[in-house]
């Protein structure tokens, strides 16, 4: 992905239900949730406990010392949650499975209680019509496992790919599509890179390894996945950006500073999964493609086995531009687009066309690489109240540039929001919300907002 010149926002369609059918038949509608985010029962049912229920009990790291104990108590309001999506007419769910759930120490003894869980919620979630979607792996990964060093430690990945196997033979009987990792660049760089996500470790550029595990983890579980679910169609769900530069900072430094972010962010997790090969890691300090002896022989041929697709999640481009101090440590530093766009209540920027632009970008730059893509993230943080009519501009926007991408020949099959219920979010705590449904986190009561109903209205035209 090449640093581009920045273009104003188009303006987004904003009316209700005004948006023309302009998604092929069989377009899958979704909604997207995660375990630690939404489930509470932080120590029911055996459950053991992972790094976010460690990381939030240290001082200071998530806003107001929230946490996800309670969450949305989806675990035990999983019927009233089924109940929602079955009314919003959704044609796939797509939740994270709690890996300290079903191993409460990451390995070897199998709780058949966190097991029964998710059963369940497979089995109503195919009674109302709607494909269940299993993400493995977002972010919580058991303890006991980080006491061993975590995603630094290549044996977290074989542990990933056992793992994959218990909870294949149980659903596998049921559920065809398959999310390995959830966004592994911001796994690495929050959690072991900067240490503002669990399991809190400041490396910097010493998380690197995090990377190259966790696709290797992926690969193991896709192995385990196939081997168990016949037909199964196994993605990744990558967190993409568009990476730009400001127009007052677009010199030959500049440029290289979008490169090695492309790199950093992009890359590194796209092109050992399509291509097979990791990009020239040299900006990093990385020049030895082995990554001195991290990667191995042979994990690149488990890492590069194909996919029936890609997940990308979108939430908004980049801007760089040259570190200001190049001896600071990383070859980049972030910058404000000049741009006056419009804001989340999280402060990112509204950029409906950079979706355009990444998806195009994907497919050039991968060609017949390229798998279908189905947008497994994308959705905003909006303030507290039932009149979202931001949202529904954001998603009305996003969805037409989604449009256009497919009319330009790429070839995404699906659209998943983020997200289904307000929850948990990380270290924002219950201060982002981000739910097509507001949850009062006092009494757990649920209430559809407008861009529920805008969704729901959506669907069932494209339904036809
Ligand atoms: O809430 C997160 C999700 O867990 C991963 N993708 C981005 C979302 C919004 O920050």
């Amino acid at each position: 992905m090449t640093a581009r010149s920045t273009r104003p926002s188009p303006a987004p369609n904003a009316a209700p239900g005004d948006l023309p059918p302009r998604f092929p038949a069989g377009f899958l509608w979704g909604a997207s949730t995660a375990a630690y985010q939404i489930e509470g029962a932080a120590e029911k049912d055996g459950k053991g406990p992972s790094v976010w229920d460690t990381f939030v009990r240290r001082p200071g790291a998530v806003r107001d010392g929230h946490t996800g104990d309670v969450a949305c108590d989806h675990y035990h309001r999983l019927d009233e949650d089924v109940a929602l999506m079955r009314r919003l007419g959704l044609g796939a769910y797509r939740f994270s499975v709690s890996w300290p759930r079903v191993l409460p120490t990451g390995a070897g003894r199998v709780e058949p209680r966190g097991l029964d869980f998710y059963d369940r919620l497979v089995d109503a979630l195919l009674g109302a019509g709607i494909e269940p979607t299993p993400t493995l792996f977002h972010w919580d990964l058991p303890q006991a496992l980080e006491d061993r060093g975590g995603w630094l430690d290549r044996e977290t990945a074989y542990r990933f790919g056992e793992y994959a196997a218990v909870v294949a033979e149980r659903l596998g009987d049921r559920v065809r599509r398959w999310i390995t990792l959830n966004e592994p660049f911001v796994h690495m760089s929050f959690g072991y890179g900067f240490g503002v996500h669990a399991p809190g470790r400041a490396l910097l550029l010493d998380a690197l390894p995090v990377a190259h595990h966790q696709l290797l983890g992926h690969g193991l579980a896709a192995a385990a996945l196939r081997a168990a679910v016949p037909g199964a169609q196994l993605l990744v769900a990558n967190n993409c950006t568009p990476v730009r530069l400001r127009a007052d900072a677009r010199g030959a430094a500049d440029r290289a500073a979008a490169e090695a972010y492309d790199v950093l962010h992009n890359r590194l997790f796209n092109d050992p999964l399509l291509l097979g090969r990791y990009p020239d890691l040299s900006a990093y300090g990385t020049p030895d493609p082995a990554w001195g002896g991290v990667v191995r022989e042979g994990d690149l041929d488990v890492i590069g086995a194909p996919l029936d697709g890609l997940g990308v999640n979108y939430y908004n481009p980049t801007w760089v531009t040259a570190p200001a101090d190049p001896s600071a440590g990383l070859p980049f530093d972030l910058a404000e687009p000049e741009e006056a766009y419009a804001r989340t209540a999280f402060g990112w920027p509204v950029v409906p066309e950079g979706l355009t632009e990444l998806l195009t970008e994907l497919a050039s730059r991968y060609g017949n690489a390229l798998p279908p893509v189905w947008i497994t993230e994308n959705g905003c943080s909006q303030p507290a109240g039932l009149r979202d009519g931001a949202r529904i501009a954001y998603l009305a926007g996003h969805l037409d540039a989604l449009a256009r991408a497919i009319a330009a020949g790429v070839d995404v099959r699906g659209y998943f929001t983020w997200s289904l219920l307000d929850n948990f979010e990380w270290a924002e705590g219950y201060h982002q919300r981000f739910g097509l449904v507001e949850v009062d986190f006092a009494t757990g009561a649920r209430t559809p907002r407008e861009s529920f109903d805008w969704y729901r209205k959506l669907i069932a035209a494209h339904r036809g």
